[in-house]
């Protein structure tokens, strides 16, 4: 028995996107879905209690940072990653493959892994499979990541090509190492850069493997978005129809309904919770930059279609004050109201797939939103 088990409700008539739930040993998920994003067993600013108050059903966290610190054993002594932060719904790590390759320094790529130095203090340390998949079991996620490598964009053919086939092999290597399959879905990573005939081969060769959900890596990296969408179409109708799959890195509210479209199932991002901080807000008139001295004395919400707990209570004038201000409160607001965007958004989608009328949410949605879109 796997620990994570797929159900597809139904596809969009119009579009193709699939609605369905992910059920997990801490809750089921409906998707498509957003997950946000607690790189260090926090979700920027926001307790457990606020994440569920706006109906965050699964939060993503890291390998790489828990590693690091404290220590996936100390995570362990805790009772695990659920446990230690008090979050009891569902959660997503990633393997690290990616944050080893974006912020350690110093790395050397062996077949057996990766040697690195930590961008705390220095310290020399390594990252293999079997590593990766350790502190997984350790954290107790309901969903772990395969360890892969994340090409930069652009990369030549060569490379691409050599080091998506070490994925697949570290892939391969996490399947064996992995200890606690009962209660923890392992998902593997197709990778292949922006290869049409690499990222088909990974998928091919993932697939045949096994795993109970796969995700697509090396997406998002720097690309015109036109590149991604060509990816997305060329190999997820490769993978199983009944398994989840999920698109990693990816949280732009266009993105999100493009890849829905294209049968994605889930996605994280930190964009609302970073631009938050910057005192941004995401609304369906599109981007707000909330200290703009426009908004000097403007006493509507953030949003005036939003229900957050943000919208309904406070004004743009107020949270301007307190992001000019440096007050913490401000920022914890943004935050609620840009995640509140996003995990309704997709609620949005949900509906719309359920009455087949995807493309016309999709339209509509970019009207508003100020986005070209073809
Ligand atoms: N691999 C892993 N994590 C990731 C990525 C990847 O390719 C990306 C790419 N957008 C984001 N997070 N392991
Ligand atoms: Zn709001």
């Amino acid at each position: 028995m796997s620990a994570i088990r797929y159900e597809l409700i139904k596809t969009c008539a119009q579009t193709g996107a699939r609605l369905g739930r992910v059920h997990t040993p801490h809750g089921t998920i409906d998707t498509p879905t957003f997950m946000p994003v607690g790189t260090q067993a926090s979700v920027k600013g926001m307790s457990p209690e606020e994440l569920k108050s706006l109906n965050a059903q699964i939060i993503l966290s890291n390998t790489y940072h828990l590693f690091l610190r404290p220590g996936h054993e100390l995570v362990r002594e805790a009772g695990g990653l659920h446990k230690f932060m008090n979050w009891d719904r569902a959660i997503l790590t990633d393997s690290g493959g990616f944050q080893v390759f974006s912020l350690a320094e110093m790395r050397k790529i062996r077949e057996e892994g990766v040697e690195f130095r930590s961008h705390l203090n220095g310290d020399k340390l390594f990252l293999s499979p079997e590593v990766a998949t350790e502190v997984q079991n350790a954290l107790g996620s309901d969903i772990m990541m395969a360890f892969d490598e994340c090409p930069p964009y652009p990369a030549e053919y060569e490379y691409v090509k050599q080091s998506t086939e070490r994925t697949t092999r570290w892939a391969e290597r996490c399947l064996k190492a992995h200890a606690r399959p009962h209660d923890q879905g392992l998902f593997a990573i197709v990778q292949g850069g922006m290869h049409k005939d690499l990222r088909r081969q990974s998928a091919l060769d993932l697939t045949s493997l096994d795993f109970p959900g796969y995700a697509m890596g090396g997406l998002s990296v720097g690309e015109p978005k036109h590149l991604m969408y060509e990816m997305l179409e060329e190999t997820v109708p490769l993978l199983p129809s009944g398994k989840p799959r999920y698109l990693m890195g990816v949280g732009s509210p266009d993105a999100l309904i493009e890849g829905s479209i294209r049968g994605i199932d889930m996605f994280d991002c930190v964009l609302p919770t970073r631009i938050a901080r910057n005192g941004t807000a995401m609304t369906s008139q599109g981007r707000l930059v909330v200290k703009n001295a426009k908004y000097t004395s403007d006493f509507g919400p953030l949003d005036p279609e939003c229900s957050c707990y943000a919208c309904r209570n406070y004004s743009r004038a107020y949270i301007r004050h307190l992001i000019r201000a440096d007050e913490m409160f401000g920022l914890r607001l943004t935050s609620i109201h840009n995640l509140h965007f996003l995990v309704h958004l997709m609620e949005q989608v949900r509906e719309a797939i359920r009455e087949d009328r995807l493309r016309d949410f999709r339209d509509e949605f970019f009207e508003k939103y100020g986005m070209a879109h073809n």
